[in-house]
């Protein structure tokens, strides 16, 4: 029978990778929707038709216990959330709800229904939990590159909420025996990152300007630094986690970090243009207290799970330009169907 999996944030870049994944290794895929006329589950059931959906929202504990009961998934991977940091400072209690409590839930409702008890000796349960943690949890950074040793220094509303998340994950494994684990990924990116986000406001950004129907871009803080990796590589590492003999905590990235600076010159130049035309920074979209730096050490994944990124900066920045260039002079609009390759 094949294995069947849960996805929290089917909707999203990451959950749309990964459940194509998990369908190319055979598995019966179930997303979790929120909402009664969500435009995402549209968008996504027309490009994932072989995933099945269950109603429910990381808010509502009954929700995500009958998502459980009625899937009865061997694998959970939780990456739903509030995940865009300055919507954090905005919205801080919504961020600590969904990101933050919505890991408290999910836990619970995967330990009610594997009869995992309170008090007991450890029992386990046969369900393995997958959470999404992130190197915003290191924050301003004590040490570069970053390990899954090294200590955590959250900047935002947002990074908080993910630390809680990540040490209840390693609480229930350390408390019931269960087999949760958290990814610590670092920014991965791809023609479905969300709008918001700046490689894809980049790469959105240079192609309005290359086909005229822009003639700038606003950016905040240029000096910025990150560790930006492909999703596809990344949904792949979740999937290894979850299959390995013992439950453990990875760091995952490339290793290397360029600048928003460099990501812009990059994204420019691979459409022909010079970014010091175009690009005009602006005060108001700096942050209230920046993450200045992050560079994973992804040495643990490579030993222990054998996983390795295989699309450099360089052509992640490519294929992005590539794709919103195909997209927009197509007449696609990026928030709409059309727009997720
Ligand atoms: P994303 O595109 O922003 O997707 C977020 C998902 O969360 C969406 O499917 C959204 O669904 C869902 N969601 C929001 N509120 C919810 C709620 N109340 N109940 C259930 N689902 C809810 O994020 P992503 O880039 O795919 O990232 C996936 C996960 O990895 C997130 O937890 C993120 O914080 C974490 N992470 C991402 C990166 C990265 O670089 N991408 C790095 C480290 C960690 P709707 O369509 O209903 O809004
Ligand atoms: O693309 P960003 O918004 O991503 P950020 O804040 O690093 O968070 C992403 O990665 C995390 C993993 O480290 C995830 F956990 C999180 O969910 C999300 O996926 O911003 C990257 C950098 C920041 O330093 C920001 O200040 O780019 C800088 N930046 C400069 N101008 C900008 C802009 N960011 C955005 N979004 N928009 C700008 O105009």
């Amino acid at each position: 029978m094949a294995r069947r999996a849960l996805i929290t944030g089917i909707t999203g870049q990451d959950g749309s990778y990964l459940a194509e994944h998990l369908l190319r290794e055979g598995y019966e895929v179930w997303g979790l929707a929120r909402g009664q006329a969500n435009p995402r589950v549209s968008r996504m059931r027309k490009l994932l038709a072989d995933v099945q959906v269950v109603r429910g929202d990381l808010l509502d504990q009954g929700s995500l216990i009958s998502a459980v009961e009625r899937v009865q998934p061997d694998e959970v991977y939780n990456l739903g959330a509030i995940s865009f940091v300055p919507m954090s400072w905005e919205q801080a209690e919504l961020t600590a709800e969904v990101t933050g409590m919505g890991v408290l839930r999910m836990l619970e409702a995967i330990r009610v229904c594997s009869g995992v008890s309170r008090g007991g000796p450890a029992a386990g349960g046969q369900i393995r939990f997958y959470q999404a943690s992130s190197s915003e949890m290191f924050g301003q950074v004590s040490e570069t590159p970053q390990n899954e040793r090294t200590g955590f220094h959250p900047r935002s509303p947002y990074g908080v909420a993910k630390a809680y998340g990540h040490f209840l994950t390693q609480n229930y494994r350390e408390s019931y025996g269960m087999f949760a684990v958290s990814g610590i990924l670092f920014n991965h990116e791809s023609p479905r990152r969300g709008a918001e986000f700046v490689t894809r406001k980049v790469s959105l950004g240079v192609a309005r300007i290359k086909l005229g129907l822009a003639d700038e871009l606003r950016l905040g803080n240029l000096e910025a630094r990150r560790d930006w990796g492909f999703a596809g590589d990344y949904v792949r590492a979740m999937h290894l986690m979850l299959q390995a003999a013992t439950p453990e905590d990875y760091v995952i990235g490339t290793g290397r970090m360029k600048s928003v600076r460099e990501l812009a010159e990059a994204a420019f130049a691979a459409a022909g243009l010079d970014w010091e035309r175009y690009v005009v920074t602006d005060q108001a979209l700096h942050r209230p207290a920046e993450v200045d730096l992050l560079c994973a050490d992804p040495k643990k994944a490579r030993v222990q799970l054998g996983w390795e990124p295989t699309v450099s900066f360089d052509e992640l920045v490519a294929l992005m330009v590539e794709s919103d260039l195909r997209l927009l002079s197509d007449g696609g609009d990026p928030d709409q169907d059309s727009s997720w390759p």
